[in-house]
Order: structure tokens, then sequence, then C-alpha cells
């Protein structure tokens, strides 16, 4: 059963009503481009299969009542809050992804009015593929739909603004200093395609990507790791980075080119130098990952996968021994390239991999794990699948069916 299928059935048992509509948001990964879009750099995601749904109705009271749906059905109300009264620091815990959109929209001056939401989703949680920014993306849409601002439509705020309110909510509601790279993947990636994204002037392509038509696999390797160290160091390292632009005198570190670099490390001190190397570097492999999707070589861009993952465990230092093993454990078996994807110290990586020796990497990777009594990694196929959207009956069953890949 389709997720929006799942929040709209229980918000009617919920609630003894129908909700007014589905909204619904997608994980992501990120093919290469980590730790780039909070330097004004380049992304390029694609929409996972999974997705957060939010079913929704207005509530003349004025209250945001939000109502969570585990995977065993199972209801978990958080206390409903005045939406006009929503102010940083008035909600915590999870209700305060939900509520901060709604706090994040006024702000914009739009008119978000109370409301029942009841949430239901798939994106696996803490595992590196973005399943609260599916969340806050879905309630977005849901809240925006209630108010009568209904996506894509004539004079309607676009996605790419839609990103930005959610990415201020998550900023200044939530309290996480996290860059764009998330919200614009889940609202403006489409099926088929990986999303290049230039953070500073907005500008994007949709760049085909059939994997399947090259008989290739992306293996997304949930190693179920998820580190307490991962949000101190995130604001460290963006923090690092803003240091880094500052000393050389540039607006953001996307304005080092790599021939810039070796003078640049001269001017940087010790700590600072390995930050800035990432950057550079990984912004020139997604340009170069780019040409070479643009010119069909898909099997080519295995080494620059490999060379992020590098890049970041060395040099950014945001990996973890189950990253790396995963990382190792499936180039070791043949895949073409692997890394690390998301913010690091856990979470999840992906590999390239030729279609027929998918097994034995699986089988690689599982036997790696069970070799250093890791938790078991959850191993699953990814096509770029759809981005955000209201959904009517059956639209994202076609992306359901991508999950069991
Ligand atoms: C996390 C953040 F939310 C993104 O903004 C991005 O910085 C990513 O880590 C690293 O590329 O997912």
């Amino acid at each position: 059963m389709s997720q929006a299928r799942r929040a709209a059935e229980s918000f009617t048992a919920e609630l003894g009503r129908a909700p007014l509509g589905v909204w619904s948001a997608p994980g992501r990964v990120n093919l290469i481009g980590e730790h780039t879009d909070y330097n004004d750099g380049f992304v390029l995601p694609f929409a996972l299969p999974h997705r957060i749904a939010v079913a929704a109705a207005p509530r003349p009271d004025g209250l945001l009542a939000v109502t969570t749906i585990s995977d065993n059905g199972k209801a978990q109300r958080a206390e409903p809050v005045a939406v006009a009264d929503l102010e940083p620091g008035s909600v915590t815990g999870w209700p305060a992804y939900p509520s901060g959109v709604a706090w994040a929209l006024r702000r914009q001056g739009l008119d978000i009015g109370g409301a029942d939401l009841v949430i239901a989703g798939d994106v696996p949680a803490g595992a590196g593929l973005s399943s609260s920014h599916a969340l806050e993306c879905a309630v977005a849409l849901a809240l925006l739909g209630l108010a009568g601002h209904e996506l894509d439509a004539d004079g309607a705020p676009t996605r790419a603004e839609i990103a930005k309110w959610v990415q201020h909510s998550e900023n200044d509601f939530v309290g996480a200093p996290t860059g764009l790279l998330d919200q614009t993947a889940s609202l403006c990636c489409t099926r088929g395609n990986v999303l290049f994204l230039d953070v500073r002037s907005g500008e994007s392509e949709q760049v085909p990507f059939d994997a399947a038509a090259k008989d290739l696999a992306v293996l997304v390797i949930d190693t179920r790791a998820n580190h307490s160290l991962a949000d101190s160091a995130y604001g460290d390292r963006r923090r690092g980075c803003e240091r880094a632009a500052e000393l050389l005198g540039v607006p953001a570190l996307r304005d080092v080119t790599v021939d810039d670099l070796p003078s640049a490390l001269r001017r940087l001190p010790e700590e600072l130098g390995p930050l800035a190397r990432h950057v550079v570097t990984e912004n020139a492999r997604v340009l170069e990952t780019v040409a070479l999707l643009r010119a069909g070589k898909m099997a080519e861009i295995g080494p620059l996968l490999t060379g992020s993952h590098e890049s970041l465990r060395d040099d950014y230092r945001v990996s973890c021994a189950e990253l790396d093993v995963a990382v190792d454990a499936a180039l070791a078996a043949g895949a073409l390239g692997a890394r690390m994807v998301g913010g690091g110290f856990g979470g999840s990586a992906i590999a390239l991999v030729p279609t027929e020796i998918l097994r034995d990497v699986r089988q690689a990777v599982t036997a790696a794990f069970a070799e250093r009594s890791f938790t078991q990694p959850r191993l699953f196929v990814a096509v770029p699948a759809a981005g955000a959207g209201r959904d009517h009956a059956g639209e994202h069953e076609t992306d359901q069916n991508d999950k069991n890949a």
C-alpha cells in the first residue's frame, strides 16, 4: 500500500472524517557533491521511492494537531499547538519539525491556519536518507495546499522557494544548521533523473540517469550506524568552511578553483586546509560527473564516487568505521565506485555496481559487517523516483514497486 493511502486511511480511522487531501515527499540519496551545499557549491541528488505522506484537513480552532503512524500502525499524537503562537523553542522533539514548517510559512506572510495532519512514511529514519526533510517538505505542501496554494499552479510559491522556507524552519526553528540539498532534492527531483543544482545561483538541470539501461545499479547500503557526533561535527565543519572563506577573502569556498587550491592551502591554518581541499575538489568532481553523465559514460563516474569518499574520510573527516567497511567491501567485490552519502558519522553509503555482480556485492557487504559484528546493514537498489507533490489515488505506486528492486 502506498504511504499516501496509509496516511489517508489512518486519518479517517483516527479522526472519524476524511482528509481534504494527501501530499507526500521523498527521501533522497546524493550521487555526489557532499558538504558542498552550504559552501554555495554543486550537488547531484535523486529522489528515492521511499516517501513521507501527510493527510491533512483544516481545523477552525487555529491548532496544529499532528499524529504520526508508526510502521506497525500505532498512532502517536503530539500535543496540539496554536499556530499563531509558534516561535523557536516553543516546541521540541519530533513535533518541532512540522511546527517549524508552519512557523516558517507564516513568517512569509502566508495565511497558514490550524490543521489536522496524519503522517505515514517509509523513509528509513536516521539512515542519512533525509527522512526529516521529506517530512518537512510534505508538511509544507499540505499546509500550503490547505491555504489554497496548490503546487505548480500559476502564482503559487515555486518549489525552490518552498525549499528555502523549509530550510529556514530547519535552521531557525528546529535549530539544525543544514544547507539546501535535502529540501531541494525532495521538492525538485523528478523520476528518472538526477538533479544538478548550483546552490548559489539556484539554477538546476534534470540529468537523465537510467542505470539499468547501462547494466548498472546504485546499491544503497544503510549501515544502521548513527553516531552521536553527527550534530556537533556538522556545525563545526560548517563554521570551519566559513572561516576558511573569510581568511581567503572570498564569499564562499565555491569561489576557490582547483587551480587556486595550492596557494589557498598555503594561506590557511593547518586545521582548515583539508576542509577547503574537500570542498574545492568535491565541486570539481560533481562537474566531472555531470559531464560524464551527459556524455552517456555512466560507468566512468565510479572513480569520482570513490574519490569523494576518500576526501570525506581523510580531509573532511565525517566518515566512520561502518561507512568505510561498506565502501571497501563493495569496491573489493567489484563495485565501480562507492561513497558515503549525507552528513556522515553513520547513515548510508552508495555503490555503483554492474548488475551481473549485484548479488556478490550485496553478499560481500553483508559478510564484512558480520565479520566485524556490526548490525546487519539494510541494502536496496535505488532508482530515481518522483519529487514531492499532491497524491491522487495510486499516483506513486510505481515508485513503491521500485523499492523492492
Ligand atoms: C546533511 C544536510 F542536511 C545537507 O544540507 C548537506 O549539507 C549534507 O548533510 C551533506 O552534503 O544531509
